[in-house]
This record gives C-alpha cells, sequence and structure tokens, in this order.
C-alpha cells in the first residue's frame, strides 16, 4: 500500500484500534500460578505422598483430599513467549514451580523415591521458580513450543501430595 498522508492516517487508526483490543499479553502471555497448600495439617502428610499417590496419571490434582497443589490461571497457552507469575500462597511451607516436557498426562515421570522428588534432569527442567517462601512471588519467561507439559513443586513429598498442574501450549 502506498503510504499517502490519507491512508497513512487510516493505517495508523487502524493500528490503534487494533492495539487498544488486543489485550496486554497478546504478544507476551501471562499465566498466574497460586502454590497453595492446606496449612499446617498438610505438613503432617508429608513421607506419605508415596501411599496417598496423588502424582500425575493417579488421581488429579484439586481433589478434594489433596492437601497441596497448583492453581493455573489458564491450562492453555499458544505457543511463543509465556510469563509464568508464581506466587506461594501458603503461610507456612516453601513451595517452587519447576516446568518439564510431558508425552502425556498418563506416562510417569522419572521419581527418586529415596528423595521423594521428581527426577529433575531426567524428566527435562526447562526452567523454574525456586524455593519461594511463604507469601514471596516470583517470575519466569520461556520461549515453548506447542507440547505437553508440567509445572509441579519439587520440594520433597509435595508432588505426590498433588502439587502438578498440567499446561497445553498450541500452534
Ligand atoms: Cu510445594
Amino acid at each position: 500500500m502506498k503510504l499517502t498522508r490519507r491512508n497513512w492516517l487510516v493505517a495508523a487508526g487502524g493500528f490503534a484500534a487494533a492495539a487498544s483490543a488486543m489485550p496486554v499479553w497478546a504478544r507476551s502471555q501471562v499465566i498466574k500460578v497460586s502454590l497453595w497448600d492446606k496449612g499446617a495439617s498438610s505438613m503432617s502428610m508429608l513421607g506419605h505422598g508415596d501411599m496417598m499417590g496423588m502424582g500425575m496419571g493417579k488421581m488429579g490434582s484439586g481433589m478434594p483430599m489433596a492437601p497441596m497443589g497448583i492453581r493455573l490461571s489458564s491450562a492453555t497457552a499458544r505457543a511463543g513467549e509465556v510469563t509464568f507469575e508464581v506466587s506461594n500462597a501458603s503461610t507456612v511451607m516453601v513451595h517452587e514451580m519447576v516446568l518439564s516436557p510431558i508425552k502425556d498426562a498418563q506416562t510417569p515421570l522419572p521419581y527418586v523415591k529415596a528423595d521423594n522428588k521428581i527426577d529433575e534432569d531426567a524428566a527435562g527442567h526447562l526452567g523454574e521458580v525456586a524455593e519461594l517462601e511463604p507469601g514471596k512471588k516470583g517470575a519466569l519467561t520461556l520461549s515453548l513450543k506447542p507440547g505437553s507439559y508440567i509445572l509441579y513443586c519439587n520440594v520433597p513429598g509435595h508432588y505426590a501430595l498433588g502439587m502438578w498442574a498440567l499446561l497445553t501450549v498450541t500452534q
């Protein structure tokens, strides 16, 4: 298009309208991640994670029984830059968020039973917001390809007690 003064104004006007109609996250998407637990009572369940069996492919996170979990503002994102704004909603416990790719929601993640945690290196560690004190926040920005991902807390015992959530990234 030849930019005469008149159609330049039209183009600029159109751009301004499109830009104002476009949500802020259109370029860099933001997913809010809340790391939660049921307070002091959930601490008594630590060490029983294996018995509880709330890891992926077993019982879903967010089940009423789970004493802790990860809540996402969106379980899907478009491929590209994604910013995870992570807040530890706990009043008593340190939590963190680690991101790994997964094949599907049934294949178990590599788990180190002795440590009661995921083998992050074997799972494929894409990034993390490590060990947030209660009430603290952190952020992580990654460029994600289409596929399935899992976000989990790898503080010993927490994954098995339900601290994980799935994220699907689409084209
Ligand atoms: Cu945790």
